[in-house]
């Protein structure tokens, strides 16, 4: 900045880029850890459960859904898997006598830090309109009061949701019981997540989910990373990560933030390697593509690779795979063949030797994996960016074959599990004909309501009842301001949770919240204690078993839960063995092995398999379970995936998770990672952006969303805060800025919020 610049005050240093340069992992992590059990009460049995932690046996983390490996190392968990593990296992309690204390209307004055800090939830509350608080009440009482309402609605107007917390067996139920109660309306977290995925990975190679497992990546050549923040969101991949650059694997990152994860990693357990604190470099090219700008990369990629096979004709596609594999080469090729270079550079905002440079690495490498994360699916093109990555894999037969695939990168413990066992609102995806032959029951055919059909329903007043199992839906939405004025009109909301959070403090007509048990507490039913499954990201699936004391005795499992509201509502059925179900949980595995045989053959016996148990992918083989049969080449709608460019003066909003916060549980207010701390209510900015608009560092500023529809959309006072990103765009944190994002401005096909690339304008 010049000393001639109106912003530059004298004697004030210029706005510093924040700088965290220290590796991701090493010493940084244990602090981190550190600072997260200093203000939550731990508990002993928290420490057990780290040990446990991720291994054969053992309990599988709360956090993310990276893989568990087979032959696992002595510390199997990371530094935000700790963090979970301590923030669920904390000795703090949300009594009835702390809820009496606080009317809803001043805990909505609360920070959801603190929300969740007041600990474990103890007993079933009903809410009650005269005091304004959560009062106790009996399991019995709080079933029956559930039943009579729902018996009392039309089911296709209830909703039930899921986060991706709770496991296969009780996901299972869950989804049966909606479809026996009436509806299909089951939307999950992954309609704000990977569904861009599930829809787009689906009609392109036949498969909803990646094609890689964990030995790919001991045998792959070259990684290319776009959107997945690896050192935060899923930190025990970093291992995998450093292990394939040791072996001489090579990473090239797109991301608009430099993620330290990816710029540089120490083991913590590698002694020698926290002592001397060097770090193993990951990202041999790091490249901060604009918001949306990948689909430009890609095209520039793509038209290199295209133009050295021209010049060396039979050397460059693996031609034989394109003739007898795929479908949509030339009308790809045609489009792509077609982009100018200056529109590439512009709309990536790399430049073209950049993009060479990419091109270069795939080219040299015969086996090449794509991990992808919420920066490609969290658009409203997201669809063309998936696109365009499987198109460059496809040019040279990069999926379904050993050391090479597409990885996206899952985000809850169990979220691509629930999926499998039926948690979806398209009926298409569900085998309706066995349930209803197993289970005497008639299902729903119509499609049901994905997370933005219900949030619509709920902002026009036709939706009357909605049940989270897990979750804090209102405030991970999109247009969260706008749902928190419109839920309260809810006939009935259903709570199923583990600790307090926003979405509780809005209370439809008649509100409960029913407290479970979480996969790290001792799980003891009628046959003993029980042990529930997970899917992790790579399509393993590992049992987990519980061992931590209850948070009280009056907590129910999510079977449990599930069970009892279930027998609330429903007619006898001697099909729907509930009781029995919620007594043994092997018996619900036995019925998700005759529903999905395939996938979950012998489940029961295999359960414990070190590394879990593959339920496979039919891409990875190149059966292709697609329109056609074949893997499809798509050539782009446009060369950006944002919905529009922005206008004059306007920029792109990214929204982030900080190092600090598993989506909306914020641990502490530190992003360490990124060398931010302190406070979450920021705008990130380029120090030169922030130059040309006469702002200076700390100043307040009120973001605004400027997508024209009539609604007005405000978030009011952040901070500025220099920060390298590219020019055009500026970044905040999830959830404090989702009121920025209206609820129909998502990806086209799946209906993915695009929390990556809102148009807003500053305001001072
Ligand atoms: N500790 C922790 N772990 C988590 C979570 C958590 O909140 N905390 N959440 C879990 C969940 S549910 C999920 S879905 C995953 C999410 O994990 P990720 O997929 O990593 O999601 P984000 O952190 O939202 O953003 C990913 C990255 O995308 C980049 N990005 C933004 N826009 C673009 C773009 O247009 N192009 C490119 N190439 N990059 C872009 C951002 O800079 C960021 O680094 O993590 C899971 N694991
Ligand atoms: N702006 C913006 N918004 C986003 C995103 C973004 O990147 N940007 N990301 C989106 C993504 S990827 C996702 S997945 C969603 C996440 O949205 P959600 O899945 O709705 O939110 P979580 O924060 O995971 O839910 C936390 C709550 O779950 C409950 N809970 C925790 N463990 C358990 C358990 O074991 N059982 C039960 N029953 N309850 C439990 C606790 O009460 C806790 O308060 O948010 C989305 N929203
Ligand atoms: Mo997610």
């Amino acid at each position: 900045m010049s000393q001639d610049d109106p912003t530059h005050r004298p004697g004030q240093p210029d706005p510093q880029v924040p700088r965290y340069d220290a590796p991701a992992g090493g010493w940084g992590s244990l602090k981190g850890i550190a600072s997260v059990a200093r203000h939550t009460q731990v508990s002993s049995d928290a420490l057990k459960a780290l040990w446990r932690q991720n291994k054969p046996g053992g309990v599988m983390c709360t956090g993310c859904a990276w893989a568990k490996p087979a032959n696992h190392e002595t510390v199997e968990f990371c530094e935000n898997g700790a963090k979970a593990t301590i923030w669920e296992l904390t000795r703090a309690r949300c009594t009835p006598e702390v809820l009496a204390a606080h009317s809803l209307e001043e805990l909505r004055s609360w920070p959801d830090h603190d929300l969740e800090q007041l600990g474990r939830l103890t007993h079933p509350m009903r809410y009650d309109p005269e005091s304004d608080t959560y009062v106790a009440v009996s399991w019995e009482e709080a079933f029956a009061g559930i039943g009579a309402e729902l018996k009392s609605i039309d089911p296709a107007d209830s909703v039930f949701y899921s986060s991706g917390h709770a496991g296969l067996e009780a996901a299972f139920l869950y989804q049966l019981f909606a479809r026996a109660y009436g509806h299909n309306n089951l939307p999950q977290s992954s309609n704000m997540c990977h569904e861009t995925t599930s829809v787009g990975l689906k009609q392109l190679i036949g498969s909803p989910v990646g094609t890689c497992v964990l030995p790919d990546f001991e045998d792959c050549d070259a990684i290319l990373f776009f959107g997945q923040n690896t050192g935060t969101n899923s930190p025990r991949f970093m291992r995998t990560l450093k292990n394939a650059v040791d072996r001489g694997c090579r990473i090239v990152t797109f991301n608009p933030v430099r993620e330290r994860g990816l710029v540089e990693f120490v083991d913590p357990q590698h002694l020698s390697a926290m002592a001397t604190g060097s770090g193993t470099r990951i990202s041999e090219h790091y490249f901060q593509v604009r918001p949306g700008g990948d689909v430009a990369v890609l095209a520039g990629m793509i038209k290199l690779v295209l133009e050295a096979e021209a010049e060396a004709p039979g050397t460059v596609l693996d031609q034989d795979f394109i003739d007898a594999e795929t479908a949509g080469f030339e009308e790809m090729a045609a489009t792509v063949s077609a982009m100018s270079w200056e529109d590439i550079e512009e709309a990536s905002g790399l430049d073209r030797e950049m993009i060479t440079t990419a091109a270069e690495v795939y080219l040299g490498a015969k086996k090449v994996i794509a991990i992808y994360g919420m920066g490609l699916t969290q658009h409203v093109g997201g669809f063309d960016n998936l696109g365009m990555l499987v198109n460059l894999l496809l040019l040279r037969g990069n999926i379904g074959r050993s050391g090479a695939g597409i990885s996206p990168v899952r985000g809850h413990s169990n979220v691509q599990g629930q999926r499998t066992v039926g948690v979806a609102e398209k009926p298409g995806l569900v085998p309706l004909d066995k349930l209803e032959e197993l289970f005497g029951i008639t299902c729903p055919r119509e499609e049901g309501m994905n997370a933005v059909h219900a949030s619509q329903a709920i902002l026009e007043g036709r939706a009357k009842a909605m049940i989270l199992l897990g979750g804090n839906l209102v405030r991970a939405l999109p247009d969260s301001a706008r749902m928190e004025g419109a839920w309260g009109a809810l006939d009935l909301t259903v709570y199923i949770a583990t600790k307090l959070n926003r979405s509780h403090l809005t209370p439809g007509r008649a509100s409960y919240i029913l407290p479970c048990l979480g996969r790290l507490d001792e799980d003891m039913q009628a046959t003993g204690r029980q042990a529930v499954t997970i899917e992790d990201s790579l399509s393993h699936i590992h049992g987990s078993v519980g061992a931590a004391t209850p948070a009280s005795e009056h907590l129910l499992s999510e079977v449990a839960i599930v069970g009892g509201l279930a027998k609330a509502v429903l007619e006898p059925n001697p099909k729907l063995a509930w009781d029995d179900w919620t007594g043994d949980y092997g018996l619900v595995r036995d019925l998700i092995e005759a529903v999905y045989p395939g996938d979950f053959r012998d489940f029961n016996a295999r359960m414990f398999e070190p590394g879990g148990f593959y339920r496979g992918n039919p891409a990875r083989e190149r059966d292709w379970q697609t329109e056609g049969g074949r893997a499809w080449f798509t050539a782009p709608s446009g060369i950006s995936a944002l919905g529009a460019r922005p206008g004059e003066g306007q920029m792109t909003l990214v929204t982030l998770r900080s190092n600090d916060q598993f989506n909306t549980t914020i641990y502490g207010y530190e992003d360490r990672l990124r060398g931010l701390s302190g406070a979450r209510d920021v705008v990130l900015i380029n120090p030169d952006e922030m130059a040309r608009r006469g702002l200076s560092e700390g100043q307040r500023v009120d973001l605004a969303c400027a997508v024209e529809d009539g609604v007005e959309r405000v978030v009011r006072g952040l901070a500025v805060t220099p920060f390298d990103l590219p020019a055009g765009c500026v970044a905040g944190y999830y959830p404090e800025l989702n009121p920025l994002v209206p609820v129909d401005y998502c990806e086209t096909r799946s209906g993915t919020p695009a929390y990556k690339g809102t148009p807003v304008v500053l305001r001072r």
